[in-house]
Order: C-alpha cells, then sequence, then structure tokens
C-alpha cells in the first residue's frame, strides 16, 4: 500500500492566482493540486491536498493525518506567523513535517521572518515560488523510503 501525505494550505491561498501574481506567480491552487498529485504518483506516493481558512479545520486535518498520513506537508500561511495551537496540533504528530512558503518570506516584512512552525518542521522552504510542494514532495519520498 502506498503512503499517505497530507499537504495542507492555510487562509487566503484559495486566492492562488488570482491576486499578487508578482509575490505569488500565476498558478492556481488547482493547478499546484494538479502536479502534486502527478508528483506524488511518480513518487510512489498518495497524496491528500487540502486547504482551509480556518485555523480549527486545519487542526483537525493535523489530528486526522496521526492516523491516516505518513507525512505532512504545510504551508501555514499567515498562520505561520501567529499560530501556537497549529505548533501544538503538529507537536501531536509522529511523522515528518515540511513547511513550504511560496515566497521568500525573509525578503519580506519583518513580521514574516518568524515561524512558529519552523520549531516542529524538520525542512522549510521558502521561495520556490508553488515548485516548492513538488520538491518538498520529493523530499517526503526520501525521509519516508
Ligand atoms: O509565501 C507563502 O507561501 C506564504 O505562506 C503565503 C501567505 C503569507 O501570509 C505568508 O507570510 C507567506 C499568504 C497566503 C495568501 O495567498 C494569496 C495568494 C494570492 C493572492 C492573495 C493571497
Amino acid at each position: 500500500m502506498t503512503k499517505t501525505v497530507y499537504i495542507l494550505n492555510g487562509p487566503n491561498l484559495n486566492l492562488l492566482g488570482q491576486r499578487e501574481p508578482e509575490i505569488y506567480g500565476a498558478e492556481t491552487l488547482d493547478d499546484v493540486a494538479v502536479a502534486c498529485a502527478d508528483t506524488a504518483k511518480t513518487a510512489g506516493l498518495t497524496c491528500r491536498f487540502l486547504q482551509s481558512n480556518w485555523e480549527g479545520q486545519l487542526i483537525d486535518w493535523i489530528h486526522e493525518a496521526r492516523d491516516a498520513a505518513a507525512g505532512i506537508i504545510i504551508n501555514p500561511a499567515a498562520l505561520t506567523h501567529t499560530s501556537v495551537a497549529i505548533l501544538d496540533a503538529l507537536n501531536s504528530f509522529d511523522g515528518p513535517v515540511i513547511e513550504v512558503h511560496i515566497s521568500q518570506v525573509h525578503k519580506r516584512e519583518a513580521f514574516r521572518h518568524h515561524s512558529y512552525v519552523s520549531q516542529r518542521a524538520d525542512a522549510v522552504m521558502a521561495g520556490f515560488g508553488t515548485h516548492g510542494y513538488l520538491l518538498a514532495l520529493r523530499h517526503m519520498q526520501h525521509l519516508l523510503a
């Protein structure tokens, strides 16, 4: 049976491709989901690609992943910089966690330089555009081998 990776996306990422293309690129979140499914298949993994604007929903999916997933890739969006609750939920998950940011957050406003999630993440991607999700999946394949 193939291992499942949850790919979780936080608030406002449903707007990807519709605004601020100079920061986040032109691809929509649906485009990213299709590319992730393709890369996961090549890597011998199954991915569950999810987005919510609600912190509690993301926490519920992290809890669900405790039984259902071997690894988590997460772009918590703005909750990266504010949410101890998401950090606590990720700390309850035993498998590898990779944090992804489309933009190079360290080149941006100071409030984007701190991440609660990085205290749990086994790897962090920032500034690779949406390609970062695919690179994260490849690294997840390596971590789960
Ligand atoms: O670079 C990233 O992936 C971020 O996680 C994106 C978040 C931002 O708050 C983080 O600091 C860095 C913002 C997600 C909102 O995405 C939008 C995309 C297109 C149009 C509007 C919002």
